[in-house]
């Protein structure tokens, strides 16, 4: 199995990226983000305690989280990989990953860090909010993401160095040129791991 974490600030492309990767390589993929507004959607007990903390920018709480991430493992094994998008958002979440994955006899291949300037971030989700009808990409609600993104998910970068398996990538370009950073770097992993 290939798996692939993709992390960022919110409004660095990681839905977007992550389309675009599932078509070219076929991984199954796990959004948080979705997942959670799917409950919200539909007003379930879950996604009614998610939605306040959605609402202000903050980041929902990791039990909710990780029992999610593992119910999707539990519903989709075996499969080419998984890509994660917008998991793990916090060091305990990162842990947690680790030993779902162990009981899956698979790990980790890469996290892709997309890296594009505060301004660009913000300029993105205020343009989504016209559009989005996201209760979250508002002026207030975004700066506060952006400051959970800072205090509590930024650490989960290190996490990864330590490991070796962090990839810093350049998505400020336009999605396509972001898009062709991503695969030279998973088609490089491809290659090795077939070597
Ligand atoms: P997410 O759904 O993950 O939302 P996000 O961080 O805003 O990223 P998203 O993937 O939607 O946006 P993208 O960058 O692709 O999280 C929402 C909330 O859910 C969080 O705030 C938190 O409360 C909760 N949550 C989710 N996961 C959690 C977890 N693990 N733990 C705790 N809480 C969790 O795109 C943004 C916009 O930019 C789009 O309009 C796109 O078209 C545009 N764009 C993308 N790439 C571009 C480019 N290269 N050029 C120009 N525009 C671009």
């Amino acid at each position: 199995m290939f798996n692939i974490i993709l992390f960022g600030p919110p409004g660095s492309g990681k839905g977007t990226q992550s389309e675009k990767i599932i078509q070219s390589y076929g991984l199954y993929h796990i959004s948080t983000g979705e997942l959670l507004r799917e409950q919200v959607c539909k007003a379930t007990p879950l996604g009614i305690e998610a939605q306040r903390f959605m609402d202000s920018g903050e980041l929902v709480p990791d039990d909710i989280v990780i029992g999610m991430i593992g119910k999707k493992l539990e519903e989709n094994p075996g499969g080419k990989g998984f890509i994660f998008d917008g998991f793990p958002r916090t060091t305990s979440q990162a842990e947690a990953l680790d030993e779902l994955l162990v009981r899956n006899n698979t790990s980790i291949q890469t996290l892709i860090a997309l890296e594009v300037p505060q301004d660009e971030l913000k300029n993105r989700l205020i343009l989504r909010g016209k559009v989005s009808g996201r209760s979250d990409d508002n002026d207030e609600v975004i700066e506060n993401r952006i400051k959970e993104y800072r205090n509590k998910t930024e650490p989960v970068a290190n996490y990864y160095q330590e490991k070796g398996l962090l990839s810093r990538i350049n998505g400020n370009g336009t999605i396509d040129e972001t898009f062709g950073l991503i695969q030279s770097e998973i088609n490089q992993l491809l290659e090795k791991a077939t070597s």
